[in-house]
């Protein structure tokens, strides 16, 4: 009888021993619906080169999905797809709810075939009740606004700094990210830092996933030596009007649009702003779209629905895009990579049940898809992905320190990026969160909405919706 045992899967202390004789796998203690592991590997061989792309999703879209993973494969990207059910099979001892099965499992893929980037295939299932095609972990830092809010970097942030699995609930509520108001964190020493790259295509029906899969196998392969690549757009205002304070002289996002540009060597920018009057009127930022750019940087006020900034002195706010506008871009296959700065514009768990509420409809939360949502399923153009915030965007302004916040994040993220060629989509976002997090360590003893509770906010909510294994500006051919 041939004996396999895998490794101890998990730190849970569990040692999953599977049996294969010759009628099939009979597994030690577990349920009928145990499956062999995924993971067994013969007597010294070493296989943690094995996969580099792992893709989560449910079974639902998995035939959408195989061209993408013929695409990764035909580049040199080792690739595999596991449906959810085999990951709930896999995990079944380890993980208290399916996302931590989830993390539990990227843990084991990283460990054991090497995996480096993830990518996540489903947002939400209905848009009535609150079920998922792929899981979400929601974390509880509550603010006046926010009493929870989207995080993926939950399913990046492995390990904790001790290399413990990190399960962001140290104190074991089955609650996650807990710290509230006025109080010191409940949920302490939260290590932040990403060990794997993760992004999310938040996809609802396979026609998204396959839209998904044709502008990511167009981008890669036709993207490469484009002059419309080596182009950026930045549009942006006056983010917080000296009017109200005396400390928030100048444009801020303007500020920000040009750092941005700075840091973009070899990138031609088109500046759209409104202290020149080049923004007035999102018609401005529409027109421009079109041509096609390799990144985008939009640095304002946002909603789950809208996005813009403030006329200089904050005269007037100037409407940019909103999300019912992006079938006008109209820039086909010349796709950037978008950074969207201001609240909610990837708070992907907006839906139409929310229009009932008046509090929900008041935040815009009651639309079918958010902003970045649906930029980064726009059939005709739109965007390849799209960086932003699942909550309040909290900036410099915010803190006591006044230093810090989501512009300084976006402003690593394009350092990454244009001076230190980080050219993987997901090693660039990770790249910049690991940078913030560095340079602005987090007190847990310290009070709910100070500095280092905003710290942790800035980075927990800044989601990347789009394929983290993408190479940015495409492969040559
Ligand atoms: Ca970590
Ligand atoms: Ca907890
Ligand atoms: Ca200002």
């Amino acid at each position: 009888m041939k004996i396999a045992v895998s490794r101890t899967l998990m730190t849970a202390g569990v040692v999953f021993l599977f049996f294969v004789p010759a009628v099939g796998p009979i597994t030690l203690g577990t349920m009928n619906d145990a499956q062999p592991s995924l993971f067994i590997r013969e007597p010294g061989q070493s296989n943690v080169n094995i996969y580099s792309l792992l893709i989560i999703t449910p079974a639902v879209f998995k035939e959408a999905l195989q061209p993408l993973v013929v695409h990764k494969k035909s580049i040199g990207l080792s690739t595999r797809l596991v449906t959810l059910r085999e990951v709930y099979h896999q995990m079944y001892w380890h993980g208290r709810d399916n996302a931590e099965k989830v993390k539990y499992f990227i843990k084991t893929a990283m460990e054991e075939w090497g995996v480096r980037y993830v990518l996540l295939v489903g947002g939400r299932s209905s848009q009535f009740q609150p079920t998922w095609y792929c899981p979400v972990r929601y974390v509880s830092m509550v603010d006046d606004w926010d009493a929870e809010y989207l995080s993926d970097l939950y399913f990046a942030d492995i390990y904790d700094s001790s290399g413990n699995f990190s399960s962001w609930d140290s104190d074991n509520d089955g609650i996650y990210g807990e710290w509230y108001p006025g109080q010191t964190a409940q949920d302490i020493n939260i290590d932040l830092t990403p060990d794997v790259a993760v992004g999310r295509l938040p996809c609802r029906s396979e026609e998204e996933v396959e839209t998904m899969v044709r502008k990511i196998i167009t981008y890669e392969t036709t993207a490469f030596d484009q002059p419309w690549f080596a182009t950026m757009l930045v549009a942006a205002g006056d983010t917080y009007p000296q009017t109200q304070n005396a400390n928030w002289t100048g444009p801020e996002g303007e500020y920000y649009g040009n750092r941005a540009i700075e840091n973009m060597s070899g990138f031609t920018a088109t500046r759209l702003y409104t202290s020149d009057q080049t923004f007035t009127d999102k018609k401005d930022v529409i027109r421009e779209f079109r041509a096609g750019w390799g990144f985008v940087y939009l640095v304002g006020h946002g909603s789950p629905k809208q996005w813009g900034n403030n006329a200089l002195n904050g005269t007037a706010f100037v409407q940019g895009p909103n999300s019912n506008d992006m079938w006008r871009f109209r820039n086909k296959n010349k796709l950037p990579v978008c950074v969207v700065s201001g609240c909610h514009n990837s708070q992907f768990d907006v839906c139409l049940r929310r229009a009932f509420n008046a509090s929900t409809r008041w935040k815009q939360e009651g639309i079918p898809e958010c902003w970045s949502e649906r930029i980064l399923r726009e059939p005709t153009g739109g965007s390849i992905a799209a960086l932003g915030c699942t909550g309040l965007g909290y900036t410099k302004e915010d803190k006591i320190s006044f230093k810090g916040g989501i512009n300084e994040l976006e402003g690593a993220f394009f350092h990454a990026y244009g001076q230190d060629h980080v050219t993987v989509l997901g090693d660039t976002w990770a790249a910049a969160i690991t940078w913030y997090r560095q340079t602005y360590p987090v007190a847990w003893n310290s009070s709910g909405l100070g500095d280092s509770w905003i710290d942790v906010k800035v980075i927990q909510s800044w989601a990347l919706l789009g394929d983290p294994s993408l190479q940015i500006g495409g492969y040559p051919e």
